[in-house]
């Protein structure tokens, strides 16, 4: 309860799954705080915006992932920067959970491969729900 949760997803490596990021987010919403609800905005732009503006997105994302308790990811969809991510929340010592749906997508063996991460492959939807109220009670 209460935990700081830093939920990770595609933006500029394709929006696809932006319906299921809002809908995990609003469930994480109800019992724990999101620092990272843009994700599951589904009018976010993923234009590039040059790299001075890139560079305050990049400040602002490392900032919370020293600051929150869990790193949660969905990564069926692949994504440069949610891998960039689970290193640096690595790297920092916070708990990472990996969500993906294994009928749909093969997870990096930069991933699996890792012990560090706990990777939950799902078939439905409905699956992640119990999961991630096991990781966030
Ligand atoms: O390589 P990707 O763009 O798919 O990387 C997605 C991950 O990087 C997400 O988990 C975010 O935490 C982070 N990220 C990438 N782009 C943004 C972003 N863009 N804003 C915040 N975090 C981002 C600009 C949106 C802004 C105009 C509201």
């Amino acid at each position: 309860m209460n935990k700081k949760v830093y939920f990770a997803g595609s933006i500029r490596g394709g929006r696809v799954d932006a319906a299921l990021y809002q809908r995990i987010i609003e469930y994480i919403k109800k019992t724990d705080e999101v620092l990272t609800e843009h994700i599951g905005d589904l009018s976010l732009s993923i234009l590039e915006q040059g790299r001075d503006k890139d560079a305050l997105i990049y400040e602002q994302d490392t900032a919370w992932l020293r600051e929150c308790d869990v790193l949660i990811a969905e990564c069926t969809c692949p994504s440069l920067g949610v891998g960039y991510e689970l290193a640096y929340a690595e790297k920092n010592g916070k708990p990472c959970h990996i969500f993906y749906d294994k009928n749909k997508a093969e997870l990096s063996a930069m991933l699996t491969g890792d012990s560090y991460f706990n990777i939950h492959p799902y078939e439905k939807e409905e699956d992640i729900y119990p999961v991630l109220d096991s990781i966030l009670k």
